[in-house]
């Protein structure tokens, strides 16, 4: 936001005051005040008048302007209305050199999934990603992962739905298998460092369920009604921020909010499908499956929830 119209909207946000007041405090004329007034209307802030002068009475929902002016995020944000995906458009500014930056978009026309999979990304929705250079051995990337899903999963819960985690990367609503945000880590570097790491984060918030698909795909809109996109950002990315620098707090937060544990599960790795009961999820990430032919840590794959340990077929 230009420098003039920031002051503008800051002394409006601690207001009331009044037109020329304001003119005078930031040293430019009563016409050019109103004309940022104008813009900032034009972009959603609510101005009112009163007897002792202007204040801002509400700011947009979402948007450039309101992320800008209302996001109080850990990380330097970069916002689009639309972009092909924001993994992509985070590892390019990973070859510019850039750290700790998340990216927002509002649309998404090529999101991504794991495996080259398409994840579908209505105007409405929360898809970020936020790009760090931690200085960890490639081997320990997916605790980003589980702490992005604690941070969605606390993220959803503030904004009423009772939301929990299926290994590893899915944010499910309880006592369902009903879907409502993924994550995406990708990354760069070498065998025993990393250059840059990308956490993409898809939570399916204010979008209708036949916008998204699969019959197990379900929206925050769906489940709750519409939440105020910009607070649920804020609130992911502190979650996150805390777990990101707090490491040995991950896998304790993972373990309060998973559903998989305790669970039969049959996980497709690329070794092979294998099949037990999920006991435990073990540094960095790993699940720990009991087989019948003894224990086995899956580091990656596709997780099934068979039926609860113990229960009927
Ligand atoms: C995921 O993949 O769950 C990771 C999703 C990560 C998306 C974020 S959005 C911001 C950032 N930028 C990107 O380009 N991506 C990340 P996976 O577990 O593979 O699930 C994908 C499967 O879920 C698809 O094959 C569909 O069956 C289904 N699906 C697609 N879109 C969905 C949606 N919006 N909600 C629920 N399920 C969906």
């Amino acid at each position: 936001m230009q420098g003039t119209r920031r002051a503008v909207l800051d002394a409006l946000a601690t207001g009331p005051v009044s037109g020329p007041d304001l003119a005078e405090e930031l040293g430019v004329s009563r016409a050019a005040v109103w004309k940022h007034v104008e813009a900032l209307r034009e972009a959603g802030f609510e101005v009112e008048p009163g007897g002792d002068g202007y204040s801002l009475a509400s700011v947009p929902d979402f948007g450039g302007p309101a992320v800008e002016f209302g996001l109080d995020a850990p990380y330097a944000v970069k916002y689009h209305d639309t972009v092909p995906s924001t993994n992509e458009r985070a590892r390019e500014l990973a070859t510019e050199g850039r750290e700790n930056v998340v990216v927002l978009a509002d649309e998404q026309t090529g999101g991504k999934g794991r495996l080259d999979r398409a994840w579908a990304s209505p105007s409405g929705g929360v898809w970020l990603s936020v790009l760090l250079r931690p200085e960890v051995p490639p081997a320990q990337t997916p605790l980003f992962t589980l702490a992005a899903a604690v941070a969605t999963v606390r993220a959803a819960r503030e904004a009423g739905v009772d939301a929990v985690i299926k290994w590893p990367n899915d944010v499910l609503v309880a006592g369902s298998e009903r879907k409502l945000a993924g994550v995406l880590t990708e990354m760069g570097g070498e065998a025993d460092r990393v250059d840059w790491l990308v956490v993409g984060v898809g939570v399916n918030a204010n979008v209708d369920r036949d916008a998204i698909p699969g019959e197990r795909a379900t929206s925050l809109r769906a489940e709750v009604g519409d939440v105020d996109r910009r607070a649920l950002t804020q609130r992911l990315l502190e979650a996150f921020h805390d777990r990101q620098t707090d490491p040995d707090g991950v896998l304790p937060a993972w373990r309060d909010h998973a559903v998989t544990l305790g669970q039969r599960v049959r996980v497709e790795t690329p070794g092979g499908e294998v099949t037990g009961e999920a006991v435990d999820v073990t540094f960095p990430g790993s699940l720990v499956v009991e087989t019948t032919d003894g224990r086995v840590e899956v580091t990656a794959g596709d997780c099934e929830h068979l039926r609860p340990a113990g229960g009927s077929p």
